[in-house]
């Protein structure tokens, strides 16, 4: 008797399910149109976005939130190009995401046919691994193994090349989806020695700082870096990525250090005597330069990436691994020291640096996101664009939760933020989601107001509208003598009669007396998204502020009086 066939595309769609994926956000094509159809007969939700970008960054949003794998469905040429945008930012912040792009037939690949583009070829540098099926019988497993990929070890976005004559095969139903990877392999426990070594290196220090990154929340390791703090009375700072890993509303918590980061992580670290970075990659934007970043410190570094040990900063004890895994073990082999002065000497640098912004004259930016965190508790998941309202969100919306601030960290993709809470409130539906965007950013995937219209999503859009490009201007106000070139956003739209426009709720705000009304208005509204558009003050400045390639004991703490240099750094 014959097996029971199905399409490939049915296939996949099954293999999805099992792999718990609940839906999957794109836009079809030509070539795309089995995998579509397959969608069509199957319960699995498919959220139509506007354009290829969004997809990827809703995917990403989902993927954050939730810790699961984000999946996108986008058609050959320029469907797939449209991706790699989101691809990258979600490389450079080590998010698992599952791009299926449908492809030419495999018999036309390298002929230039309609909408071909070898986008496995392309992407090759931003992705963790990038499959082209070229035999239908193999869909399943690979499949697999890109969910495997994407979501295990560091996570990172895999590509799969999907050509319409694979998908519209007919397979056996039951086609074994089983595989093998010899050469991938995870050490999620570190190695003994090296947990021994830091431990004593930690027990014995006088000064030491955590630094939590991304790694931290990836692994859920908030229980155990919380353990350690309170057991060694060590104070913790964290990247922009690993926001939330550790209360904000913690005595020993310092926020965020690095260019835009708080004065008093700055501090902590020039006077630290021992920095344990905890999946955190050293960023640029912490370390300025990371050559001679802060040599009065040992360094340890814990990381589930070999690549990045010793990749920017040298350090003197390494441990591969996971970090939930690490910490854990390293509890264990801690010894009580004496921190008691310097956490004496961290809790003085915090009352006497405290963020601060202008509370007289025009609404201030800091305001309405200070005011927006008080009202939401630190329980809102919070999503951010790129730029001034990015690095104010991270100062002053505070975050108690890890996977609750979501944000492009390595690639500062604006257009990001919206999208990623379009799949961010997806995959939290009971949450509060709250969208901090810049009036450039947000017109970057602007479109995408339609896709949380239609799927009556509450996402509170915060958009603080300075008419500028505004971080850019920021620094061509600083370091280029004020010349600004490209960054006025004249022409904007009014966003309350696009709101309207799109079906979805607009507020305005522009005074300082209105916003706790205005935002409480917004929270109570849950018919589906609304813009809150608050007219903010257009040349305010965001500091404390390093020039970027500078060490962290050059920070300003305000607009300097003398000319500065160009900063040395490229971004
Ligand atoms: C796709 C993309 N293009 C350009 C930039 C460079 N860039 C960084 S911040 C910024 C200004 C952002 O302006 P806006 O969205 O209005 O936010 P604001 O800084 O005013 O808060 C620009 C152009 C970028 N990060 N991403």
């Amino acid at each position: 008797m014959n097996k029971k066939q199905c399409t490939a595309a049915a296939k996949l769609i099954e293999i999805l399910k099992n792999q718990g994926v609940e839906c999957i956000f794109g836009l079809p094509g030509g070539s795309a149109i089995p995998i579509f159809d397959a969608l069509a007969q199957s319960d699995m939700k498919l959220v139509l976005t506007r354009h290829e970008q969004g997809a990827t960054h809703m995917a990403d949003g989902y993927a954050r939130s939730s810790g699961k794998v984000g999946v996108a469905l986008v058609t050959s040429g320029p469907g797939a190009t449209n991706t790699l945008t989101g691809i990258m930012t979600a490389m450079m912040d080590s998010v698992p995401l599952v791009v299926l792009c449908g492809q030419q037939l495999t018999t036309n690949l390298g002929l230039d046919t309609f909408q071909e583009a070898d986008v496995s070829g392309m992407s090759y540098p931003i992705v963790k691994h990038s499959f082209l099926v070229k035999d239908p019988e193999e869909l399943p497993s690979i499949i697999n193994q890109a969910f495997h990929i994407a979501g295990t070890g560091r996570p990172g976005p895999v590509i799969v090349d999907l050509p319409k004559d694979v998908t519209s095969a007919y397979i056996d139903e039951d086609t074994s989806g089983e595989f093998s990877l010899p050469g991938y392999s995870i050490r999620k426990e570190g190695d003994p020695k090296a947990i021994k070594e830091a431990a004593d290196m930690i027990s014995s220090a006088e000064k030491p700082i955590l630094l939590i990154g991304h790694g931290a929340v990836i692994s859920g390791a908030s229980r155990e870096v919380k353990a350690i703090v309170e057991k060694m009375q060590i104070p913790v700072c964290n990247t922009l990525l690993g926001k939330g890993c550790f209360p904000e509303s913690h005595d020993l918590n310092l926020g965020m250090p690095g260019m835009h980061g708080t004065a008093y992580a700055n501090m902590a670290l020039c006077e630290s005597d021992l920095i344990i970075s905890v999946g955190s990659r050293w960023d640029d934007r912490i370390a300025g330069s990371p050559s001679d970043f802060l040599p009065q410190a040992k360094k340890i570094h814990i990381d589930i990436d070999p690549v990045e040990i010793n990749k920017t900063v040298k350090v003197d004890c390494a441990i591969i691994g996971d970090a939930k895994s690490v910490l854990d073990s390293l509890y264990g082999y801690l010894e009580k020291g004496n921190t008691q002065r310097w956490v004496k000497l961290i809790r003085r640098l915090k009352r006497e640096y405290p963020l601060k912004y202008k509370k007289e004259g025009k609404l201030r930016a800091q305001h309405v996101i200070e005011e927006m965190s008080r009202l939401t508790k630190g329980e809102a998941i919070v999503t951010t664009d790129v730029g001034q309202h990015q690095m104010w969100a991270a100062q002053f919306f505070k975050t108690e939760h890890s996977r609750h601030f979501l944000s492009s960290g390595g690639a500062g993709t604006m257009g990001f933020g919206f999208p990623a809470a379009i799949g961010a409130q997806l995959a939290n539906p009971g949450k509060t989601v709250v969208a901090v965007v810049g009036d450039g950013g947000f017109q970057m995937t602007l479109p995408e107001l339609s896709t949380a219209v239609n799927e009556k999503l509450p996402i509170k859009i915060l958009l603080i509208n300075n008419n500028y490009l505004g971080m850019v201007r920021q620094w061509q106000h600083m370091f280029y003598d004020n010349r600004l070139s490209g960054v006025d956003l004249v022409g904007n739209p009014d966003f309350i009669k696009l709101a309207s426009a799109y079906g979805c709720k607009g507020f305005r705000v522009k005074r300082s007396a209105d916003v706790r009304k205005v935002l409480n208005a917004a929270l109570e509204y849950n018919d589906g998204p609304c813009i809150i558009d608050a007219e903010v003050e257009k040349y305010d400045n965001v500091f404390p502020m390093v020039p970027s390639g500078a060490g962290l004991d050059k920070m300003l703490l305000s607009m300097p009086r003398k000319k500065l240099e160009k900063p040395k750094g490229g971004t």
